[in-house]
């Protein structure tokens, strides 16, 4: 397709910050020679500027993991999409999984955090996903439609352009399952017709898509080979540089 693929990798809650900026740099120098690829990174906030320092004049992005939608003010322990800019960020990661189920994220919260995120200027890589037990009991579409529409309420195409879409099965996230290709296309077809219903054609047609659960070295080239799918966010195997930087040479 014309769209540029992105290869994001999210660190979860691992490396400090030494750890990173060692990480960071390996990477930077490996993935030196990549073209038409883009490249994000999402560590831990206590590593965000550091990292971003490192990978300054290079091409790899750098992301959040998560946002608080305030501005500011009495939140303890939570940071704002303004923070997260001034520390060197230009993704954010919302709505992850582990969020969703560890942290009680919401479809709401969700969509204020998109908000946020788009009138700070960052671009928001928005992850959906059904469970293990949702997709046996034949529900996968229908809990994909709610997450999209509730998510992305009242926004309007314009608003969205840059937007990243992740689709991340929960029963193959960390679980060493990987959807089938075939499984992840339907899927990514699906949010991308729901895309087109909700948004017009020419913003279905432009949005990334992406794959996450358990994408590694020997699976990431046939997923991505599917034709509506746009690139990976990858947990476990984007942690050590040469690992990753295979997946960022995917076609190669
Ligand atoms: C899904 C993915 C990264 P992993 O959470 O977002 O993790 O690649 O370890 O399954």
């Amino acid at each position: 397709s014309s769209r540029t693929p992105l290869i994001a990798g999210n660190w979860k809650m691992h490396k400090t910050g030494t750890q990173a900026v060692e990480a960071a740099g390996k990477l930077k120098r490996l993935v030196d020679a990549a073209r038409d690829v883009e490249i994000m990174i999402a560590p831990t906030y206590t590593a965000l500027y550091q990292v971003a320092q490192t990978l300054k004049g290079s091409a790899i992005a750098v992301g959040a993991q998560d946002l608080f939608y305030e501005k500011q003010g009495a939140f303890t322990g939570k940071i704002s999409s303004e923070m997260l800019v001034d520390a060197g960020c230009s993704h954010v990661i919302i709505g992850h999984s582990e969020r969703r189920q560890f942290f009680g994220e919401t479809d709401e919260t969700v969509n204020r955090k998109i908000q946020a995120a788009l009138s700070a200027d960052l671009i928001p890589v928005f992850c959906i996903g059904e469970s293990e037990a949702q997709r046996e009991a034949g529900d996968t579409f229908s809990v994909l439609d709610k997450q999209v529409r509730v998510g992305l309420k009242d926004f309007v195409s314009e608003a969205l352009t840059r937007i990243v879409i992740a689709y991340e099965p929960v029963w193959a996230i960390g679980t060493g399952k990987t959807a089938t290709r075939e499984q992840a296309q339907e899927a990514h077809q699906f949010i991308r017709s729901l895309l087109e219903t909700l948004f017009g054609k020419p913003f279905a047609d432009t949005v990334r898509i992406l794959y996450g659960g358990s994408v590694k070295p020997d699976n990431v080239r046939a997923l991505m080979e599917m034709p509506d799918v746009d690139g990976a966010l990858v947990g476990g195997a984007s942690l050590d540089p040469e690992t990753f930087s295979k997946l960022v040479f995917y076609n190669e």
